[in-house]
């Protein structure tokens, strides 16, 4: 199967399991409404789809993982209602519609994101191993810890590469590592995929800000130039646009030499990171 139609259909996956998970959260109406606004407001569906994608390469049931796949989603969703807000981002837009708490207001916006890893946390103990739950937590951990260190950072480069590795890498090293704990990875494994997920979430991280400067608002469902008027910590920024596509390019080899182990078997891997290096969206 090709790799688009391999992600077309993990994300027709990921959004049925989302439908059923939303459809079973509770009785509040505004609360539903709210967080089922976000969670459908048309996302990628990235980090299910590495999720889903690892616990494959290693011979696993995809749908074994879809539970965990869905509470990265879940997870990462609520920290885009959150860092939109006005204490926060203050971002009108996400994913092209306005955003949850414009939509919603503030408090209601607050209490979705709340609502949405409360629904992750408990969409994930159906899974009856350990480690997955630790590496869905770890990571929904870290993104916290990056964000704090950016708010603290207050524009100074100094903690530049671990705000990064943490607010936006570690989602993505735990939706890959999840998976691949769905298909009862050994540990030589799970060390090269970490390899690859770290360097995938740099090559994430930097054409994101190369978007903010080269990208079209239209196509990314958000504004752009946002970076650069708020002086914040980016890799263009550090590195200047030529430096941040050489850094993606060597972060896209890195991610791809960390897949040797895998062989053919790392096919989809491959095309994603192609896909993400030359994304425009
Ligand atoms: C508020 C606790 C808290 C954390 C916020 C992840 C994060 C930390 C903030 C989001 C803003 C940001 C710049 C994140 C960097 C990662 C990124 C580019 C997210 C967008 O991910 P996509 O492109 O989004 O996968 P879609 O909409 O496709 O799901």
């Amino acid at each position: 199967m090709q790799t688009r139609e391999r992600m077309r259909r993990y994300a027709q996956l990921t959004d049925q399991r989302l439908e059923q998970i939303l459809s079973d959260a509770g009785v509040s109406e505004t609360l539903t409404a709210s967080m089922r606004y976000s969670v459908f407001a048309g996302g990628k569906r990235l980090r299910p789809a590495l999720c889903l994608g690892a616990c494959a390469m290693l011979g696993g049931d995809e749908t074994d993982a879809l539970p965990a796949a869905c509470a990265v989603e879940l997870i990462h969703t609520y920290s885009l209602i959150h860092d939109d807000l006005p204490s926060l981002d203050n971002d009108d837009m996400r994913r092209g519609k306005p955003s949850n708490h414009m939509a919603f207001g503030e408090a209601n916006a607050i209490i979705a994101g709340d609502g949405l890893q409360a629904l992750a946390f408990r969409t994930l103990s159906v899974i009856e191993k350990p480690r997955v739950f630790a590496a869905v937590a770890a990571g929904a951990y870290d993104m916290v810890v990056g964000q704090s260190l950016d708010l603290a950072a207050d524009g100074d480069m100094a903690r530049f590469d671990a705000i990064h590795r943490l607010k936006t890498g570690a989602l993505i090293k735990a939706g890959v590592l999840a998976g691949a704990l769905c298909a009862d990875a050994d540990e030589q494994a799970l060390s090269a995929l970490t390899a690859f997920s770290e360097q995938y979430g740099l090559l994430f991280q930097v054409t994101d800000d190369i978007l903010d400067v080269e990208g079209d608002a239209k196509a990314l469902g958000k504004s752009v130039g946002k970076d650069e008027t708020e002086r914040k910590l980016t890799s263009v920024r550090r590195l200047g646009l030529d430096g941040a596509k050489r850094c993606a390019r060597e972060a896209a080899e890195r991610a791809c030499a960390a897949l040797e182990p895998f062989g053919v078997d790392a096919g989809f891997f491959r095309d994603l990171i192609d896909i993400t290096l030359h994304r425009h969206a």
